[in-house]
């Protein structure tokens, strides 16, 4: 019998992945253009800047029964006065729940299920989200640092943006008088 070493490690400062099984992926304004309201803001931002990174530990792939784990780094920033956030999904298969947690920096999350009820949760450091079955999710950045969440989901989950990309969610967050405020789309 052997002890073996670990060949992944998670920084719980930082959020970082790094080692086996590791995959990095990131979204630029322009890879997400369709989730802004203000399109015309658009023009004036840089679109080939980064909007949001994350990097996954990916020991299986689709299997039923396997766990993902992630992080996600969702930099600050503003679209008109839409602040920087990701595409948002529900999970392809719809009852596969999600934990998030707060690492770095300030922002919400918005939770919206399939009456398109939305709501949203206050994601700082320390702060835990249990994302239940048949409900989209979308970080979305409001302070002036890089948002840092850790993921941990089913591996069979998959995403379903196109929902998303065609209906939106219900709510917009946008900053007005400096502080986040809730919208209706
Ligand atoms: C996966 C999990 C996260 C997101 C990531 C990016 O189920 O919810 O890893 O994929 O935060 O968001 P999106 O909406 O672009 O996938
Ligand atoms: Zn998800």
């Amino acid at each position: 019998m052997t002890i073996i070493e670990a060949s992944t490690f998670f920084n719980g400062t930082t959020g970082s992945l790094t080692g086996k099984e590791v995959v990095k992926s990131a979204r630029t304004l322009r890879d997400i253009t369709g989730i802004f309201e203000d399109q015309k803001a658009l023009e004036e931002v840089d679109l080939d800047q980064i909007a949001y990174e994350v990097e996954i530990h990916e020991p299986v792939k689709g299997a039923e029964g396997g766990l993902l784990f992630g992080t996600s780094y969702i930099h600050s920033g503003k679209v008109g006065n839409e602040y920087f956030m990701t595409k948002g999904h529900f999970h392809e298969i719809r009852n596969r729940a999600e934990y998030y947690w707060g690492i770095k920096g300030e922002g919400l999350l918005l939770l919206m299920d399939e009456d398109r009820k939305c709501w949203a949760e206050k994601v700082s450091e320390g702060s835990l989200h249990y994302i239940p079955r048949n409900v989209a999710h979308r970080l979305i950045n409001t302070g002036e640092e890089i948002l840092t969440v850790g993921a941990c989901w089913p591996s069979d989950a998959g995403h379903d943006y196109g929902t998303i990309q065609k209906e939106g969610f219900s709510v917009r967050v946008k900053e007005i008088d400096g502080r986040p405020v809730l919208q209706e789309n």
